[in-house]
């Protein structure tokens, strides 16, 4: 006997039961890179107060991020989903635009 007419297949019992097969079909979101871009004017110390403040980084991590923003001019923040990616790019912004610094921060699919 052939399952060809039925799409789902069958349990080969010829009862005509269509076998479900119950792989779950979540997929988990899209995750995306806060990225920093270095510039000439924004303090070290303002960034670094940034991340711990923003990306919840302990001192020593902060500097760290800082210095390879610095030396290699972009580096990775954090990895989030989008809507929370989005919302670290914002407030990133918004603090470096309080205090009239030019730093910028952009997102992109990890
Ligand atoms: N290049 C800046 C300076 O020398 C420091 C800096 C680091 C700025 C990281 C932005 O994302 C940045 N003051």
């Amino acid at each position: 006997m052939s399952d060809k007419k039925e799409p789902g297949g069958n349990n080969g019992s010829g009862t005509g039961l269509i076998v479900e097969r119950s792989k779950p079909k979540l997929k988990k979101p899209p995750m995306y890179k806060v990225l920093l871009h270095n510039d000439d004017y924004t303090p070290m110390e303002f960034v670094v107060k940034l991340l711990m403040k923003i990306f919840h980084m302990s001192q020593p991590k902060a500097e760290q991020v800082m210095l390879h923003v610095h030396t290699r001019g972009i580096g990775v923040c954090g990895v989030f989903p989008r809507e929370i990616a989005e919302t670290k790019v914002q407030l990133v912004i918004d603090y470096a635009m309080e205090y009239q610094h030019p730093l910028q921060c952009t997102m992109d699919l990890a």
